[in-house]
Order: C-alpha cells, then structure tokens, then sequence
C-alpha cells in the first residue's frame, strides 16, 4: 500500500477535501452533475474512500482522530449535495414554467368550431316561434304509404294536385313523403283534439335541381284543431308568426287553392321593395276531418305549410338554393 502516511497528511487531505467538495458542489449546475459528484467524493472508489483507507497506516491512536474527522466530513458533504440538488431542482423547474408558459384562453389555430348548419339554425327558429305560441313538435316517417301522403289529405288517385307533387316510388308502392302532412295526418289518429302541433322535417319532390328548387328540401307545417277555430285564428296565427321571423313587414294574404284546406290563401311578405311568397295555408278541409273520424260540425282547424329553404334564403341574402346542400365550407362557415 504505497508510501508510509501520516497523521498530518491525512488531516491536510481531509481539509482539501473539504475545500474541494465545497467549492465544486457549489459550481454543479444539474442533478446529474451533483451526482457524479456524490460518486467521487462518497463512492466506494472515491476520495473519501482513499483517506479512509490510507488510515490503516496511522497508529491505533491516530486513527479514530482521522476517522471521526471523515465521518463529519462524509455528513457536511451530504449536507451540501441535499441543498445543491434542492437549489438546482428548483431553478430548473423555474426555468421550465418559464419556458413552457401555456395561455389556456388563446383560440386554437387549428380546430374550427362547429356550428348548425343554416336550414338547421332556420328550422330551429321557425320551431322555436311556433313553441312559443303553445305548438308542440311532432315528426314521423320520410318514407310514407299513398294513404297519409296523399289519400288522407282528400287527394285521391289521379287528381291531378299529384302532377305538382310527383315523388320517388319504392318497390312495395311506398313512396318519399312531399309535405309533412302525414305526420299531422299520424298524430291525429292517435290524438283527439285540441290539437297544436308543428311539424318540421326532409320532403321529396320528382323536381330538377335549379337555383330554386330541389328535390328534397325542408318543411315546417302548422297545425291546429279545436272547437270555434275560423280564418281570423289563423291569420292572426300567421301574422304573429311572421312578425316574429321578418319583423315588421307589409304581409298580404292572397286567395289559393289547395286540396286539403278551404278556403286556402297564399301568403307573400314585402322584403326589400319586393313581394314574395312564403307560405301557404287555410282552414284544414272538412274532408280531411271526416276522414279522422272528426265530426266538422264540432271540429275546425286551420293549417299552414312553408319551404324553410326559402326562409333561410331570404333571411341571409343567398341566392341559389344549391349552395345549403354542397357542403362547402368557405360558404357555410359564414353562418
Ligand atoms: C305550402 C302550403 C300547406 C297545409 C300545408 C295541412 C295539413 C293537414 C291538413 C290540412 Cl294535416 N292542411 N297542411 C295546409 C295548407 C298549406 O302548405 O306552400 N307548403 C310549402
């Protein structure tokens, strides 16, 4: 074991050790660093160890002298090396805050927020008036039988009011429902008036796509049934309701024809300087009552029915009904 040692010499390592440790724990910037560190001083292979071990030289009274020594000076070190550590953890978590601050009330620059599409929005609005005004929702099939679509509604075989509702057929003779007549037809047989419902949904029709008409488009149809309900009911039904939708607007009610109500009338609004029809509507037909099993002595109702493409239309100023069914997001991210 090398040269002879004495206590002098051991006593002065130590000392140098101790400056050493001190100054370079002192200058460890991580915890790896304070951990090679640990190793040579502390390690069984560092210098600690050596002194240690160079104590085998000094006499039996020299010894425990050096070894308390190394002992304090094993606990100083480790003293030192816990503080270090403490003071370099938390620098580097300080650092990492510093650098890796989020603000959680930025809009994300990658995700678009959804939204309704626009027949849906204008569907929900007309529903939501009608909801207001004590109406309930009521929906049913978009696949329907000849009997609600049409025979029920006293269009029977080859009238010709099925020319202008020409639908698309199934195999077995059902057919794509062309209003939402049906599901007030449906809510009728198994509820016994006073009846207020509205009833919004898809309806067919064998039409070619133009800028103003496609062959499935959107409905909202009214209806209400009771005892004493006349003209005045519904028009002051439909006037409140458009009132509602448009604001203030010059509104006229114009005579028409349609098989399931009379009289009927067509509905028009002054929108920008222009006359344009909306809805049409009348006193449900007491054909259609008695074919309920509604006695029309006791039993009126009036009815309405509306395109909601052409409200959305004319709400948002577009121009070509094609443009709420191609799904392009440039124009619907404008709603
Ligand atoms: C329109 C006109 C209308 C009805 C729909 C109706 C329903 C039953 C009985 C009587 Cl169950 N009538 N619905 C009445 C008048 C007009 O719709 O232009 N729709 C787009």
């Amino acid at each position: 074991m090398g040269a002879p040692i004495t206590l002098t010499e051991l006593s002065a390592q130590l000392e140098s050790l101790e400056a050493d440790a001190a100054r370079s724990i002192e200058a460890a910037a991580s915890a790896a660093e304070l951990e090679e560190l640990r190793i040579a001083l502390l390690g069984k292979k560092g210098q600690l160890s050596g002194v240690l071990g160079a104590m085998g030289k000094l006499s039996a009274e020299e010894r425990p002298l050096v070894g308390q020594r190394a002992n304090v000076l094993k606990e100083q070190v480790q003293g030192l090396l816990a503080e270090r550590l403490a003071t370099v953890q938390a620098a580097a978590m300080a650092a990492k805050i510093a650098r890796e601050t989020i603000d959680v009330t930025a809009a994300s620059s990658y995700t678009l927020p959804g939204h309704r599409h626009p027949l849906i929005s204008t569907t929900e609005e007309i529903v939501d008036i009608f909801a207001g005004l004590g109406y309930r929702v009521a929906e049913g099939p978009e696949i329907e039988t000849d009997h609600y679509n049409f025979t029920a509604l006293n269009i029977p075989p080859h009238h010709p009011a099925r020319d202008m509702q020409d639908t698309f057929y199934l195999q077995d003779g059902r057919l794509l429902r062309t209003h939402t007549s049906p599901v007030q037809i449906r809510h009728l047989e198994s509820n016994p008036p006073p009846v207020r419902i509205v009833a919004p949904g898809r309806v067919y029709r064998r039409d070619a796509v133009d800028a103003t008409h496609s062959p499935m488009f959107h409905q909202v149809e009214v209806l209400a049934i009771d005892e004493g309900l006349d003209f005045t009911h519904l028009r002051g039904t439909v006037m409140a309701f458009l009132k509602a939708f448009f604001g203030d607007l010059p509104v006229r009610f114009r005579a028409s024809y349609f098989p399931f109500t009379e009289p009927s009338a067509e509905v028009d609004v002054q929108w920008r300087g222009r006359w344009l029809e909306v809805m049409g509507c009348g006193m449900v037909d007491p054909a259609v009552l008695e074919g309920l099993g509604l006695d029309p002595e006791r039993w009126s109702g009036f009815a309405a029915g509306l395109g909601v493409e052409r409200f959305c239309m004319v709400r948002h100023g577009i121009d070509d009904i094609r443009r709420l069914f191609t799904s392009d997001l440039r124009f619907l991210e404008q709603f």
